[in-house]
């Protein structure tokens, strides 16, 4: 957008004057920034309004992507950046003597996501929107988003996450878009109609963020569900007490759990929730333009993001049934072909499933439904593909219902999110409905927003590859394979490491100030960040460090390359194991951190409270990207692409979207290490792995794990004894310790390599050329094309569309 910079600064005093009735300069950060958010949206808001008409009118097909978590991460930022006026505010922030840093670090972070899943989901919105697609989302406004991390005594403490205690500049409360949840009760049809009796209700209140496009291409929304109670039972005075508790409830607090799940009754209603008041939205919209519901598949795609939102299938059909009065077959028709289904993992702790009797009580109409698809399914399938494959994929089995299946007999459309999770979906884990419908099965590789991670995170590079190759890569990312044509050049080299050491200062500034310790910033910064999670083998690390700490004890005067090992993760606070290897990465650091023999060699950081926000400090600044789950359990990972965006060198197994990086970059620009995963099976299959065997007969890995319980480490009793049990009592679910010596091994090639600057400089360009493909925009394009079958605006014919793997 075209703005001075006099005239920003001129609105901006206005609009801080009007809101607090004071002078900026007077003004706390919060107040400066909330000021300022409210201001940008200001700017945006007549084209939002103009963009969401534009939709209707035009008939444009609309895609609303259903997920229980967002992430957004902060907007100020990013959303000046994608207006074009981010200088602008920078620079005239300064003018008027303020600290522009600490107005963005007041900003506080929407931890309304746990990790991978809801960031995805953040960053399809800024696809989306940049594209030009009419993508929305529709999810829950949890007053609390997922904990505060605080570090006590090397445990992980959790505090509550008030981010709307100074509320929400972004958002615009909508109360008319209000709509009804029914809860409880009974129902009974009368004929064809349903009748509702004793129903406890609860109001959806609509909060809308603006999803601003790069350039402004478009202005999307990103809906937000809160709960209320009625206002006609408040007006009554028809309200309990219990009432207002339980309905406060609902959207009080995210679930903390990252790839598991447990069946909470209050998850269910949120889940209910939300999916509900979207549906319902949606339907609403289309009555006021009379659109007929039979061409619903032609006007709008929804998306289910993971199972979480699956009941937006029976949701759907209650209210094609219910209320547009069709036919069960019509209704069927119209649900499968609107709807889609992404999965992310294949964790059978992460599989929802739902006692039958609990979701009856909760939402009778939608148990009714799901039955009734369940019945239907059996008898139309069964003679075409036989008792056992039926029985095996129908949604209620035992008592419970399953809600991947529901989800993908109700949709046209089931993906995985990389190539070798997709496999795994089709010939293991969902083979049965592959079997039986593989039209539906299709990979769509994830992808990132460079406009986060790169264009705001690191701003130096980006203007250094701007320098290179123009500015074409910044809407058509796949260009900046062009850098490629850099490798060899020492002035270009030498630039970017520079940046790097810079990015690395700003990292090694935030742990002094954090953390109490001064890193050396000439080590390499090995970087392990992502949720903590027995699969994603941090241990493994730990492992690893543990090993090098013996190393330097018995070898003091070895030439010995620095490294710096940076953990960011939180735990789930149920989650004994997890918590346990933080407790222990933390008492091990402190004693490396503190042994002179390490001194400036071996240090190890665990950064508290890791997040979104933190995450684009520590992303510009990493140098090794630690990607070491084990072969076939990790769906993608998005982590990966965004170091290798900003020039880390992968250090990973063959897993997830690892290996579409290594296709493109080869093994001699990563380093790959580890079983494959066929070799994975192999051993499950014939059980043939046995870890307490390796541990006796490997004095390397038998001192490294006895260091866990033997006093080498003080204060970790316990903690140190549960990952002792884990890998030697209960035989190393992981394979952490069958991976052990392949990554001790990678991890000193990448260690030799680093002594060669150039070589290792020209390995990180090469890593940042080939990133382009990890784009969001490309991934939102192909989910565009091949599932949602929607059109973007039309204003860009310059974008190729880089083909799936
Ligand atoms: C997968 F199942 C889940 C979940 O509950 N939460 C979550 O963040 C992640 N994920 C996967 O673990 C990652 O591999 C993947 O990149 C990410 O979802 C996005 O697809």
């Amino acid at each position: 957008m075209n703005i001075s910079k006099e005239q920003f600064k001129d609105d901006y005093q206005k609009a801080f004057t009007n809101m607090y009735a004071s002078t900026l300069e007077g003004g706390s950060s919060t107040q400066q920034y909330t000021a300022l958010g409210t201001l940008l949206r200001s700017y945006v808001a007549e084209y939002w309004r103009d963009e969401r008409e534009r939709y209707i009118k035009e008939g444009q097909k609309q895609v609303f992507y259903f997920s229980i978590e967002f992430l957004p991460g902060k907007f100020l930022e990013n959303n000046a950046n994608n207006m074009d006026i981010l200088d602008i505010v920078e620079e005239g922030c300064k003018e008027l003597g303020l600290d522009f840093d600490e107005i963005t670090a007041a900003e506080a972070e929407p931890a309304i996501g746990n990790g991978g899943l809801g960031r995805l989901a953040s960053c399809y919105m800024d696809a989306g929107a940049s594209l030009g697609y009419p993508l929305h989302g529709n999810g829950i406004r949890y007053r609390h988003g997922l904990f505060r991390q605080k570090i006590v005594d090397g445990y992980q403490a959790e505090l509550p996450d008030n981010w709307l205690r100074h509320r929400n500049a972004w958002e615009v409360r909508d109360h008319k878009s209000s709509v009804l949840v029914r809860f409880g009760g009974n129902v009974y049809l009368d004929g064809f109609h349903p009748v509702y009796e004793d129903t406890d209700d609860v109001v959806a209140v609509a909060y809308d963020i603006p999803m601003i496009g790069y350039h402004l291409s478009t202005v999307n929304t990103m809906r937000l569900w809160s709960a209320e109670v009625p206002p006609e039972e408040e007006e009554e005075g028809l309200a309990s007490k219990e009432k207002y508790e339980a309905v406060d409830e609902i959207t009080e607090f995210l679930y903390p759990d990252d790839s598991s799940y447990e069946g909470k009754l209050l998850r269910l209603k949120q889940e209910y929730f939300f999916v509900s008041a979207g549906i319902q939205t949606i339907m609403k919209s289309f009555k006021r333009y009379q659109i007929s519901p039979k061409d619903l598949s032609e006007k709008i795609a929804i998306h289910i993001n993971d199972t979480h939102p699956a009941l937006a299938i029976p949701e759907l059909m209650r209210i094609l049934l219910d209320e547009e009065k069709l036919t069960w077959d019509q209704a069927w028709e119209i649900t499968i072909n609107t709807c889609a289904y992404t999965n992310h993992t294949v964790l059978r702790e992460a599989m929802e499933t739902w006692r039958c009797d609990m979701v009856k009580k909760l939402i009778p109409r939608i148990y009714m439904i799901i039955e009734e698809i369940d019945r239907r399914y059996v008898e139309q399938n069964k003679p075409i593909y036989g008792d056992e494959l039926v029985q095996s994929t129908r949604p209620i089995q035992d008592d419970y219902l399953h809600m991947a299946h529901l989800a993908i007999i109700g949709s046209h459309s089931v993906n995985g999110v990389a190539g070798l999770h997709s496999k795994i979906l089709s010939e293991d884990v969902l083979r049965d409905f592959s079997e039986m419908t593989p039209h539906k099965f299709n990979n769509k590789t994830n992808g990132i927003s460079q406009r986060r991670y790169l264009h705001v995170a690191n701003p130096e590079l980006r203007e250094l590859i701007s320098e290179c190759i123009g500015e074409d890569w910044l809407t058509n990312p796949a260009s900046m394979k062009v850098l490629l044509a850099y490798q060899n050049d020492q002035s270009v080299l030498s630039k970017l490491a520079d940046i790097k050491h810079q990015n690395k200062e700003k990292l090694a500034q935030y742990i002094k100030e954090n953390n109490g310790i001064e890193v050396n910033t000439d080590a390499i910064f090995d970087v392990l960040i992502k949720r903590l999670h027995a699969y994603k083998r941090q241990h493994l690390q730990l492992l690893h460090i543990i090993h090098l700490y013996f190393y330097l004890k018995d070898n003091p005067q070895a030439d010995f390359q620095p490294r710096v090992f940076i953990f960011g993760a939180k735990a789930a606070p149920s989650y004994v194991f997890a918590k346990d290897v933080i407790k222990v990465i933390n008492e091990v650091a402190e004693t490396i951190n503190n042994d002179p023999d390490c001194k400036d060699k071996l240090q190890v950081v665990f950064i508290e409270n890791y997040g979104a926000a933190l995450a684009e400090l520590i992303i510009p600044a990493a140098e090794i990207s630690e990607q070491i789950s084990l072969a076939g359990k990790e769906a993608s990972g998005t982590g990966n692409m965004k170091m290798m965006l900003n020039g880390a060198l992968t250090m990973g197994t063959l897993d997830g979207a690892n290996v579409e990086i290594n296709s493109f970059v080869g093994d001699e620009n990563m380093f790959v290490f580890g079983l494959r995963k066929e070799e994975v099976d192999r051993y499950n299959e014939r059980a043939s792995y046995n870890s307490k065997d390796l541990y006796k007969s490997d004095a390397k890995i038998k001192r490294v794990v006895d260091s866990l319980v033997d006093g080498t480490f003080p204060r970790i009793q316990i903690e140190g004894q549960t990952i002792y049990d884990h890998l030697i009592t209960h035989n190393d679910e992981y394979y952490a310790l069958k991976d052990f010596h392949s990554f001790v091994e990678a991890q000193e090639k990448a260690a030799k390599l680093y002594k060669n600057k150039d070589e290792w400089n020209k390995k990180s360009l090469i890593n940042i050329a080939n990133s382009g493909p990890f784009s969001a925009d490309y991934a939102v394009q192909r989910y565009a094309s091949e599932i949602w079958i929607a059109q973007p605006k039309a204003m860009r014919t310059d974008k190729s569309i880089v083909t799936s793997h």
